[in-house]
């Protein structure tokens, strides 16, 4: 099956030129002077006007996560589903060993989840919840024959995910050795814990006070100490998840200034949304923005920070955290208790339009908007160049983005598992138009879905590409 894709402007991080992408089977074969090439393709899509981008790479997402007595709503089928819906062709979900568990059995337990049931392509991250000499043979061995090169640690949740320094240090150790990328959920959950129970005592007990209790320098003091274990463990990779804080932020620039081999990422939550607009929502509302790390301030300005940072690079890349909890019987398990309710948002088919609204506003280029939604993904997690670029040889998981086009954001129009959406009612000046995975259309230009549960493919990861 030959696909030509006429009349485009192909987008990546080196810029951006008028060209038609040619799609042999699976894979690109060739990108050509607009109008050159004199074969008979078997399918034509125009792409007048429209950006032609590589499919968007989700390296943040928890389908059917386990927290707090229930599951993430979204399951491999309805979550992979939304994401092709709104331009992501690939997504990297955590697989998780809970403490005392194998970790071969976490990960065969998130096989047994996706496989056969994802519309796109996935690979998989480790959480390890519980460091010790099996758990750290366990990641050599990931990283060796499993395509799993990436492993978070938690240094929140006490009693669930929670690493002490010393299971951080070892575990950054052991990745120091096998290539592995460690990434760091940084938020001091010792203290947390201390500030939940007292403003429970307190009879603090509305959702916002998830946030009130979860300040923003508990995040950059964790993300001071991460570093510094980086630093004993040889300077061994690490990366940050769902950066949301200034003082966070500054650790992480402080560290990439000096030339440590430091990276981070942030989610369109944190770009966006504000404290503020969780006070406001009324009753147990606030409930559908209860995530961790919680929204920031809007006085403080983190939003203006992590902007800046995504165009520095010190943020180098913009995931979801995708952990969707529908209200009805999951976040209303906090109903009374702001501590029980399942944290999680829910983003995936949103994150392309996000991003892309910064570009119509002038805060990003649009090659940057690339850069951090595809092409560094694909670089950071072992990707590259199969996924993340328009190349000849690359998959050809291909999106056309209309910047004429208008997306309105509503549960009521929306295709993840969840009764509710925290961006009801965001507009984009932007709009996905087309979306295309392995060769084959997936979202057409009517909105029409072609795909099918069961052809995504499980994707063994190679060890980061900035890794020294
Ligand atoms: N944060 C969330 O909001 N949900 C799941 C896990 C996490 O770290
Ligand atoms: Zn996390
Ligand atoms: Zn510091
Ligand atoms: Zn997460």
């Amino acid at each position: 099956m030959t696909l030509l894709i006429t009349g485009g402007e192909v987008v990546g991080p080196t810029g951006r030129f008028a060209a038609d992408v040619l799609v042999d089977g699976e894979t690109i074969s060739a990108l050509l002077a607009p109008g050159t090439w004199t074969g008979q393709p078997e399918q034509t899509i125009d792409a007048t006007g429209k950006l032609v981008i590589p499919g968007g790479i989700d390296v943040h997402t928890h389908m059917k996560l386990p927290f707090g007595g229930t599951h993430a709503s979204d399951d491999f089928d309805t979550g992979t589903r939304a994401a092709a819906h709104g331009g992501t062709t690939t997504i990297v979900d955590f697989a998780v060993q809970r403490t005392g568990e194998v970790v071969q059995d976490g990960l065969a337990a998130w096989h047994a989840l996706a496989d056969g049931n994802a519309h796109i392509d996935y690979g998989f991250h480790m959480i390890i919840g519980g460091v010790d000499d099996d758990a750290l043979k366990a990641m050599d061995q990931l990283v060796a024959d499993e395509g799993v090169t990436s492993f978070k640690l938690f240094m929140a949740y006490p009693g669930v995910f929670y690493s002490d320094d010393g299971k951080i240090l070892r575990a950054m150790q052991t990745a120091r050795e096998n290539g592995a990328t460690i990434m760091m959920h940084a938020e001091n959950g010792i203290a947390i814990d201390v500030l939940v129970a007292q403003a429970l005592a307190r009879g603090e007990t509305d959702p916002v006070y998830h946030g009130i209790t979860r300040p923003s320098i508990l995040e950059g003091e964790a993300t001071h100490r991460a570093i510094a274990l980086a630093q004993v463990a040889r300077d061994t990779p690490l990366y940050f998840v769902h950066l949301s804080a200034s003082e966070a932020l500054a650790e992480v620039a402080a560290a990439r200034a000096t030339g440590r081999n430091v990276f981070a990422e942030t989610c369109p939550q944190y770009l966006y949304l504000t404290l503020e607009d969780q006070l406001g929502a009324p009753g147990f509302e606030g409930a559908k923005w209860v995530a961790s790390p919680p929204l920031r301030p809007r006085d403080e300005s983190h939003r203006d920070d992590l902007w800046r940072g995504l165009r520095t690079n010190d943020l180098a890349i913009v995931s979801t955290d995708h952990c969707p909890f529908c209200m009805k019987d999951q976040k209303e398990l906090g109903l009374g208790d702001f501590s029980k309710i399942p944290n999680g948002i829910g983003t995936v088919e949103h994150r392309v339009d996000l991003v892309y609204q910064g570009v119509a506003e002038g805060k990003l280029s649009v090659e940057r908007w690339v850069e951090t939604i595809a092409t560094t993904p694909a670089r950071m997690f072992g990707l590259y160049p199969r996924k993340g670029v328009i190349a000849p040889g690359s998959d050809a998981d291909i999106v056309l983005y209309d910047p004429a086009g208008r997306t309105t954001i509503s549960a009521a129009t929306h295709h993840m598992n969840l009764d509710y959406s925290a961006w009801e009612g965001v507009e984009i000046a932007g709009k996905v138009d087309t979306v295309i995975s392995r060769g084959e259309v997936l979202v057409d230009r009517d909105g029409t879905y072609h795909g099918r549960k069961g052809r995504g493919r499980y994707v063994k990861r190679g060890l980061s590409s900035y890794l020294r």
